[in-house]
């Protein structure tokens, strides 16, 4: 296959390259999967203002998300499992995002651990807390990311308990899973991720096996995490958790004004506009439909971010003009992990940086900070 153009022809080579039970894991949806498609769509429904005759010359992408700097508003989101789309997965992407200068976030329910990335990447990367019932093992994971120099907490708030994702039931990717046959049979059919795979160690939960109380194999993995998300989180919880963390703190999950309101009032850093991709509330709002309320609302209080539905550089713009100061790609660096290991991260990431770059100049700017709402076209 020649080398992929966008994230849709990534997409379409991870899908050939990772076993079905894993991709569908990374491309599934809660129930219908209507706000898992919302999300997308709703970006394409947002029209772009053409405008001609503007020096194009010298253009910057570069910003700052939480006053870091990024070469693009774009981080990579946490995302649970990412060592089964190909071995090592979070080690790789790390690698390709710090090359790339945008944030790594490292997710509680990742393969490789917090100290694996730290042990492969030079400059500091986010790291996502669930917060557990466990709460040493919180006390844990949060110690372990100061000692590896995180440098964002980012607080998953819209996972209280689990959505229903009907592609992992029928993959009988559950707590506990259920292997059969036909598992060997996907894997086997996947020879190259097969081989990877055989190559490393890590192949379970990094950051909680060995960690958590009483968590030392598969099953008792299982029956830990499907108990431990806690139903009680509370604005409290959110307190406790960013005195317990002391550095820069994002809240992921924001999809209500009222929530947002609450949550700028916590005096966190940024909130983060999503819907956990669609897996969590089906029939919940797209994220960038809700973008722009959110940031009427508390725009003027705290940084705002989007995730959810971006597959492309416009998508990028379309956000940073409805008033996001950054984005995260989920999915799209997902499959470009599936498709080409870390070649893939990088090259996701170098597609949406391209579409961004030319996307910014055909609407007449040359500047991230020059985008508005100005670009959107009534
Ligand atoms: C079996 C554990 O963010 C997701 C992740 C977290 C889920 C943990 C599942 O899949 O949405």
């Amino acid at each position: 296959m020649a080398k992929p153009l966008d994230i849709r022809e990534l997409k379409a080579l991870a899908k050939r390259r990772v076993p079905k039970m894993f991709f569908d894991y990374a491309d599934s949806g809660a129930w219908t999967e209507g706000t898992y498609r919302a999300n997308e769509t709703d970006f394409h429904d947002i029209k772009l203002r053409q405008r001609v005759l503007v020096d194009m010359t010298r253009r910057s992408l570069a910003t700052t998300m939480i006053g870091q700097p990024v070469s693009m508003p774009v981080a990579l989101a946490p995302t649970g499992l990412t060592g089964m789309q190909h071995a090592d997965g979070e080690m790789l992407a790390a690698q390709a995002a710090e090359a790339f200068g945008v944030p790594f976030t490292l997710s509680t329910m990742s393969i490789c651990s917090i100290e694996d990335v730290a042990s492969v990447t030079t400059k500091p990367f986010w790291f996502q807390l669930y917060v557990m019932r466990d709460r040493d093992f919180v006390k844990n994971l949060i110690d372990r990311a100061k000692a590896a120099k995180c440098s964002a907490l980012v607080l998953t708030l819209d996972l209280q308990i689990l959505g229903q994702r009907h592609k992992d039931l029928r993959n009988g990717l559950s707590a506990p899973p259920k292997f059969t046959p036909k598992h060997i049979w996907q894997m086997a059919t996947r020879p190259l991720w097969c081989l990877e795979m055989l190559k490393t160690q890590r192949r379970s939960f990094g950051n909680i096996v060995g960690h958590a109380k009483n968590v030392s194999d598969l099953s008792s993995l299982s029956s830990w995490t499907a108990e431990q998300f806690d139903p009680q989180l509370s604005w409290e919880n959110v307190a406790e958790i960013k005195e317990m963390w002391g550095g820069p703190l994002i809240l992921k999950g924001i999809l209500d004004v009222e929530d947002a309101k609450m949550a700028a009032r916590t005096g966190a850093d940024a909130i983060i506009v999503s819907n956990h991709g669609g897996r969590q509330l089906d029939g919940a709002r797209s994220s960038i439909s809700m973008l722009p309320r959110i940031v009427d609302a508390v725009g003027d209080q705290i940084e705002i971010h989007l995730d959810g539905g971006i597959r492309s550089g416009q998508d990028v713009l379309k956000a940073i003009a409805l008033g996001a100061k950054g984005t995260y790609i989920g999915r799209p660096f997902l499959y470009g992990l599936g498709a080409m290991g870390k070649d893939g991260v990088t090259l996701a990431l170098e597609i949406i940086r391209k579409e961004l770059d030319i996307t910014m100049a055909l609407c007449g700017k040359r500047d991230i900070s020059d985008i508005d709402r100005d670009v959107i076209s009534d």
